[in-house]
C-alpha cells in the first residue's frame, strides 16, 4: 500500500505497509464543492466509511475554493501567536479547524502524534518547512522502514560500523560520520563547535541543526498532507503585513504533540488547545504548573 491508499481512519503506525511517498503529482479535482457546510457535510460522509483514502480527502479539499464568506466567522487572529480555531469535532473521528496566522507567525517544527494531517490554505500565503526525524527520535512507523535500508557506514567508507556503535551514534550535519571516538577533521571540528557554542549540549541530542528535507510555499486552495512516516514540519507566514488562514483535518484527533528544538533536536511533549470553538473565544485559566506557551 503507498501513501495516497494509506487509510486515513487509522492512526499511520497501524498503516504497517505504508511506503513513504510524498503525494508529488498534481491532483485532478474532479469534485465541485460550493461551501465549507458541504465540504463538512462530505468529509462526514467519507468519515462514516471504515476506510478513507488519503487522496480522495485532499481531492474533496482541493475541490472547495476558499471564500471568506464560510469562515470568517472562525477566523480569530491573536497578536502573538496563531490560533487554532475548532470548526468541526467530525464525531470523533477527525477534527477540522481553522489556523490564524498574523505577520511572521509560525508553528515550532512538530509532529503529528501519529496522525493524518490535511491543510488547506485559506488566504494569504504560508511556508511549510519539511524535516527528517532527528536520529534517536524516530517515530515507530520509521523504524519500521528504516529496517529495510542498509546500513551506514563510518568516516572511512570501507568500514563497516561495529554493531555496538549504534547505541552510541551521533548525528553529525555531513551524515557520514558516526562515532563518538573518531577524530577525523569533521569531527574534530564537531566536538570543537560543541564547546564553543557555549552550554552544555543536550546529552543524546546533537543534531544541532534539524535536517531540512523541503520547502513548499503555499498558495490559496493548495493542499498538503504530512504524517510521522513522511517527517516533520514548521509551518510560517513568511509577509510581514498580510494574515494567512489555513484549514487543517487532523485524523485521528490528537491533544498533544512533540515539538522539537530547531538546533539540538531535542523533543518536547506539548499540549495542543484552541484558541476558540464554534466561533466561540475559549476563556482559560492556566494552571501553576502548565507551560504558557502550549502551541506549536
Ligand atoms: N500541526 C499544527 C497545529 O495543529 C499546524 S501546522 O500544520 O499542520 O497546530
Ligand atoms: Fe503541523
Amino acid at each position: 500500500m503507498d501513501v495516497e491508499n494509506a487509510n486515513c481512519k487509522i492512526k499511520v503506525s497501524q498503516c504497517a505497509d505504508m511506503e513513504v511517498l510524498p503525494i508529488e503529482r498534481p491532483l485532478k479535482v474532479d469534485v465541485e464543492i460550493t461551501g465549507l457546510d458541504i465540504l463538512i457535510q462530505e468529509l462526514h460522509r467519507m468519515f462514516s466509511c471504515d476506510h478513507v483514502n488519503v487522496q480522495d480527502v485532499q481531492k474533496v479539499m482541493l475541490g472547495y475554493k476558499s471564500n471568506p464568506k464560510d469562515w470568517s466567522k472562525f477566523a480569530k487572529f491573536d497578536r502573538f501567536r496563531y490560533t487554532r480555531n475548532l470548526v468541526d469535532a467530525g464525531n470523533g473521528a477527525f477534527n477540522i479547524m481553522i489556523l490564524c496566522w498574523g505577520a511572521g507567525h509560525a508553528s515550532a517544527i512538530h509532529d503529528h502524534a501519529d496522525s493524518h494531517c490535511f491543510m488547506k490554505l485559506l488566504s494569504g500565503s504560508l511556508e511549510e518547512v519539511r524535516y527528517e526525524w532527528p536520529e534517536n527520535v524516530q517515530p515507530e512507523v520509521v523504524k519500521v522502514l528504516n529496517n529495510n535500508k542498509s546500513r551506514r557506514k563510518c568516516c572511512s567508507e570501507s568500514q563497516d560500523l561495529p554493531d555496538s556503535v549504534s547505541e552510541l551514534t551521533i548525528d553529525n550535519p555531513d551524515d557520514s560520520c558516526q562515532t563518538e571516538s573518531c577524530q577525523c577533521d569533521r569531527c574534530q571540528k564537531r566536538d570543537s563547535d560543541r564547546c564553543q557554542n557555549g552550554r552544555e549540549y543536550e546529552e543524546g541530542y546533537d543534531v544541532r541543526d534539524m535536517k531540512v528535507r523541503g520547502r513548499t510555499r503555499m498558495e490559496v486552495n493548495d493542499v498538503c498532507y504530512i504524517n510521522d512516516a513522511l517527517g516533520l514540519h514548521r509551518v510560517e507566514n513568511p509577509s510581514h503585513v498580510d494574515g494567512a488562514v489555513s484549514l487543517h483535518l487532523y485524523c485521528p484527533p490528537f491533544d498533544s504533540c512533540r515539538v522539537f528544538d530547531a538546533r539540538t533536536g531535542k523533543p518536547t511533549e506539548v499540549k495542543v488547545t484552541f484558541w476558540s470553538m464554534y466561533g466561540k473565544k475559549i476563556k482559560r485559566v492556566l494552571q501553576a504548573n502548565e507551560p504558557a506557551d502550549s502551541q506549536q
